[in-house]
């Protein structure tokens, strides 16, 4: 069957899928690798035509972007959302031009967004938080400190990112669990270098002296931290136990050098899904709607046998 009319702007020149990707930004070592991957793939694959804006980590720019798709006819949109609300309306303006909608990475939240989009190709941030916690638990019970008092600092991403809502929350899922698990600072550094490390200085100003664990939502804030801590008179890796998310090449790098305690993988190289769904959905096809990325985790056991990373 053909779902899409796309022919009538003339936009499948050869025979081609035109896919539109909307890109958050490249706010991170992850996104540059992400964007990359999709590039690439597309390139490779003789079959794809791929239009691509990045939003600067706006979504209003994102918004656009997917309107300036619409007008052009592109056969298929795919959109990585900075935060999860707020996509109803442009989306229901893609669903009424027939386009079908590829979700890369981040998920989106609101009232039957089910219905809005085709297929979802990312990770289970909920997980990835909930390894943070396990890890953290195990780590201390193998030094025989599983009773010791935490005062965790938090370093989150962007606010409302499904990437950001998920590991939040997986990560106090565990740490309700331990009684003597306290996240004294919480704030976001919105996945950068400069803001995690300008927000790491200022957790360090307000309570330095408490802090022995630092949870950050990405490698790239956690590096700007690790500067932040460094200045701040204290051992990164040895005074504050860092748990990070992502396992780039610096994070794992950092694990070696001791001075970061694990990195919860997250998989950015989603490209060649993309494009397979893509053509799938231009040809009408049936497919999966959420396929998930595989993950893994690495500490000091596991991280010199995995590097270098592909990222
Ligand atoms: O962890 C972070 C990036 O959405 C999984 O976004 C992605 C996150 C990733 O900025 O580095």
């Amino acid at each position: 069957g053909c779902g899409s009319n796309s022919s009538a702007s003339g936009s499948s020149k050869g025979g081609k899928v035109t896919l539109g990707f909307s890109q958050l930004g490249a706010e991170s070592q992850w996104r540059t690798a992400n964007t990359k991957s999709v590039q690439s793939a597309a390139k490779k694959n003789k079959k794809i035509n791929m239009k691509f804006s990045d939003a600067q980590q706006k979504q209003e720019n994102q918004i656009s972007a997917i309107r300036n798709f619409i007008q052009q006819g592109v056969d298929v949109i795919a959109v990585a959302p900075v935060v999860e609300t707020g996509w109803e309306t442009v989306l229901k303006e893609a669903k009424d031009a027939n386009i079908p909608v590829i979700l890369v990475d981040r998920m989106i939240k609101g009232k039957n967004v089910d219905d809005l989009y085709s297929a979802w190709i990312g990770s289970d941030f909920t997980k990835e938080g909930r390894k943070a916690g396990d890890w953290l638990a195990t780590y201390m019970k193998k030094q025989n400190k599983a009773s010791e008092k935490l005062n965790i600092a938090y370093l989150q991403g962007t606010t409302g990112a499904s990437a950001q809502v998920g590991r939040t929350k997986g990560f106090a899922e565990v740490a309700k669990t331990h009684s003597n698990w306290d996240i004294i600072e919480k704030q976001s550094g919105n996945f950068t270098r400069e803001e995690g490390k300008e927000v790491m200085e200022a957790f360090m100003k307000s309570s330095g002296d408490k802090i022995n664990v630092l949870v950050s939502e990405n490698d790239d804030m956690t590096m700007g931290a690790i500067q932040a801590i460094q200045e701040a008179g204290k051992t990164p890796g040895k005074d504050i136990t860092i748990i990070s998310f992502d396992a780039t090449n610096d994070g794992l790098q950092a694990i070696l050098d001791g001075k970061m305690n694990a990195d919860i993988e997250c998989n950015p190289m989603s490209g060649n899904d993309v494009m397979k769904t893509a053509i799938a959905l231009k040809e009408g096809k049936k497919v999966q709607k959420k396929v998930y990325v595989h993950e893994s985790l690495f500490d000091i056991d596991n991280a010199k046998k995995n590097m270098p990373r592909p990222y």
